[in-house]
This record gives structure tokens, C-alpha cells and sequence, in this order.
């Protein structure tokens, strides 16, 4: 093998978005074809099966790049040395939960693993939070490995909901998802998010915005559309994907996620991504919310950086607010809790 292998910690091994991700990791895909991995799954003692019977697949794939795979229901042993955690394992929402118990719960998670980080994974770690609700469980995870880890090396998925609304523009517009640039999905992973296709642009230069006007019939049709139908359908999408297959989206988020760790590491390929980093008060977003903004990557372990000095108009800001007012609200709830 080319080079030392990289550890790549992957919680809640024995679940759906587990199984699809470590197969794609093993396969060379977010990494690339020479950098070897040693994939390390955490599960808890229920999950511990499902995650050993996966490392017995994968050892049956023979893939050239895998080093070695363990399985563990212990963070310290999950994240000794790691240099890529992804936090899928998280507690869903049951019957009758309300949000606080959910915060609660997933505090009782992400505080300890963010601890764990911290005592023992590697100094150049970085961290992605898949499990929801993922901003909120990001900002625990950071300020529990803090300050042995700094902040801004944890990070929350938003990647998925900027793949679905490249993949909603491409329909309405006819063209490849390939072709459109800079899509924005601001605030938090939920319902408030808001996905921006103001600055977005196709190859020849020409603005979304102006060729959604071209094809649905002028300004007020293209901004009715994405009023009515393509900020809900994005923001929406995992409920519509649980009524029609139903099963929550797994290869999707499992792609997206791979996406991130991907752009993260080796940069950003064409113009900006979608990423929730910690905010230092870009956009006027409050310093330390774990905030999703538009970011680009140079690789080589530089990290996401927020593109600052995009233009928002009225509407747009207050769309932000309204998200951004939710991720304070959790933090606020979580700091009632004690645990921030
Ligand atoms: P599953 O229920 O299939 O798997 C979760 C696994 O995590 C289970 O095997 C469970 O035993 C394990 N687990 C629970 N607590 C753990 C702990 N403390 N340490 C280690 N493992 C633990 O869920 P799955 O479909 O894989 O989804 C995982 C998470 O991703 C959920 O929180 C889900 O809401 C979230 N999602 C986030 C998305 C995003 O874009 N940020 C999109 C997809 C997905 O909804």
C-alpha cells in the first residue's frame, strides 16, 4: 500500500446510513484510489451485530484499500487516533418525544463521543455530524472535545439538502446536475433550512435565476415556483422520500456525507458547496452556532471556509433569520440542560 492508512471512525456502524457509507469508503471514494483507510464502527451493544456482520462483508469484498476494520461499542477504542469521524449514530424521534427530550437524548450521545475526540482521537481529527438533530449535536460534540480539539474541525451535514435542490434545479431547467454552480443551503438541517439559488449559475455564466424565468414563463413565475414548490419540495424531501419508499433516505445521505468529507479534504471542485461549520459571525449569523453557509475547500487539510460577501436580498435575510432563530433556540434549550 501507498501510505499509512487513514483511521476513519464511522458511529452507529450497524445502522442504515452506516452500511451505506462503509462499503464507498473501503471502495477508494471519498478518500481516493491511494490513500488506504482503517475503518473503525462504534456501535452500542444492541447494534453490535448488525456492525460485526458488515465487517464480515467487507472483509469479503477483498477491497485493496482496506487496512483493517474493528468493531466496538467503546468511544475510546472508536476514536483512538482517528482522523475522520462521522457521528451517524444518533437517537430518533419516538412517539410522544418532545424536542427537548430529543435534545436531551442526543446530548447523552454526542457530549460523550465529543469527550472521547477529544481525550484521544488524532490533534488533526475532523468531524462530520450525520445524526440529527446535526447542528445542535455538532456544537455539543465541539464544545465536549474543547479545548484539546478546536471547534471549527467539527462540522454538521448539509450536503444532502444542497444535492436534492442541485437535483430539483437540474429537472426544472433540463441540464445535468453537473452543470449547476453555487447553490446555497443556509441555517439548519430541518425544515427552516433555506436553499438559495440566487447566485447560482450554469457553465456559460448565465444565472439560474434567469433561466428558470426563461423556461417557466418570466420573474414572477420562476419566483413563485421556487416560493411554492422547490424551497418546501428541498426542504421537505426526507418526508417525501419516507411516504414513497418508505424508508428514510439512506444511500442518498450516505453520498452526501462522502461528498462533504470528500470536498473537506481534497477541495472544492467547481465554485461553492453547502457545509454547517461553526459560525464566527459570518452573515451576522451568532458567533458559535453550528450554521450551514455557503463554503469552499482548498484541500490539504485547510478545511471548509465560509465564502463571505454574498449578497442576500430582504427576502432572502429574513429566510436565514428565521433558521437561524431556531438553531439559537436548541443551543438555548440545550444550555438549559446544563450541558453546554
Ligand atoms: P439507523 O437507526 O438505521 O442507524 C443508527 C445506528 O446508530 C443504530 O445501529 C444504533 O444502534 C446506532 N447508535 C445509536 N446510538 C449510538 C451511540 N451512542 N453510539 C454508536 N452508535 C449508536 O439510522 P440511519 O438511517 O442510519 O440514520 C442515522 C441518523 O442520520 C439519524 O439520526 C437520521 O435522522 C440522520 N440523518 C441525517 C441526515 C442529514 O442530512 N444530516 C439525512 C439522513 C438521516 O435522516
Amino acid at each position: 500500500m501507498a501510505s499509512e492508512p487513514t483511521t476513519v471512525t464511522i458511529t452507529g456502524g450497524g445502522g442504515q446510513i452506516g452500511y451505506a457509507l462503509m462499503f464507498r469508503i473501503a471502495a477508494g471514494d471519498m478518500l481516493g484510489p491511494d490513500r488506504p483507510v482503517r475503518l473503525r464502527l462504534l456501535e452500542i451493544p444492541q447494534g453490535m451485530r448488525a456492525a460485526e456482520g458488515a465487517a464480515l462483508e467487507l472483509q469479503d469484498c477483498a477491497f485493496p484499500l482496506l487496512a483493517d476494520v474493528d468493531v466496538t461499542d467503546d468511544p475510546l477504542t472508536a476514536f483512538n487516533g482517528t482522523r475522520i469521524a462521522m457521528l451517524v449514530g444518533a437517537r430518533p424521534r419516538t412517539a410522544g418525544m418532545e424536542r427537548g427530550d430529543l435534545l436531551a437524548a442526543n446530548a447523552g450521545i454526542f457530549g460523550p463521543q465529543g469527550n472521547a475526540i477529544g481525550a484521544v482521537a488524532d490533534d488533526g481529527v475532523r468531524v462530520v455530524v450525520v445524526g440529527n438533530p446535526a447542528n445542535t449535536n455538532a456544537l455539543i460534540a465541539a464544545a465536549s472535545a474543547s479545548p484539546d480539539i478546536p471547534s471549527e474541525r467539527f462540522t454538521a451535514l448539509t450536503r444532502l439538502d444542497h444535492n436534492r435542490a442541485v437535483g430539483q434545479l437540474a429537472e426544472a431547467l433540463g441540464v445535468a446536475p453537473g452543470d449547476i454552480a453555487d447553490v446555497v443551503i443556509w441555517g439548519n438541517h430541518s425544515a427552516t433550512q433555506f436553499p438559495d439559488v440566487s447566485h447560482a449559475i450554469l457553465p456559460d455564466g448565465m444565472p439560474v435565476l434567469e433561466a428558470l424565468a426563461e423556461r417557466l414563463g418570466g420573474e414572477a413565475a420562476a419566483t413563485a415556483w421556487l416560493d411554492d414548490v422547490f424551497i418546501p419540495r428541498v426542504a421537505k424531501r426526507g418526508a417525501e422520500i419516507i411516504e414513497v419508499r418508505g424508508s428514510s433516505s439512506v444511500a442518498s445521505a450516505a453520498n452526501a456525507a462522502i461528498d462533504h468529507v470528500r470536498d473537506e479534504q481534497l477541495g472544492t471542485r467547481r465554485g461553492l458547496t453547502s457545509a454547517a461549520v461553526v459560525s464566527r459571525g459570518e452573515y451576522g449569523v451568532p458567533e458559535g452556532l453550528v450554521c450551514s453557509f455557503p463554503v469552499t475547500s482548498r484541500g490539504h487539510d485547510d478545511g471548509y471556509r465560509v465564502v463571505e460577501g454574498l449578497d442576500l436580498d430582504e427576502r432572502a435575510r429574513a429566510r436565514v433569520a428565521a433558521s437561524v432563530d431556531e438553531l439559537a433556540l436548541e443551543r438555548d434549550a440545550v444550555r438549559a440542560l446544563g450541558v453546554l
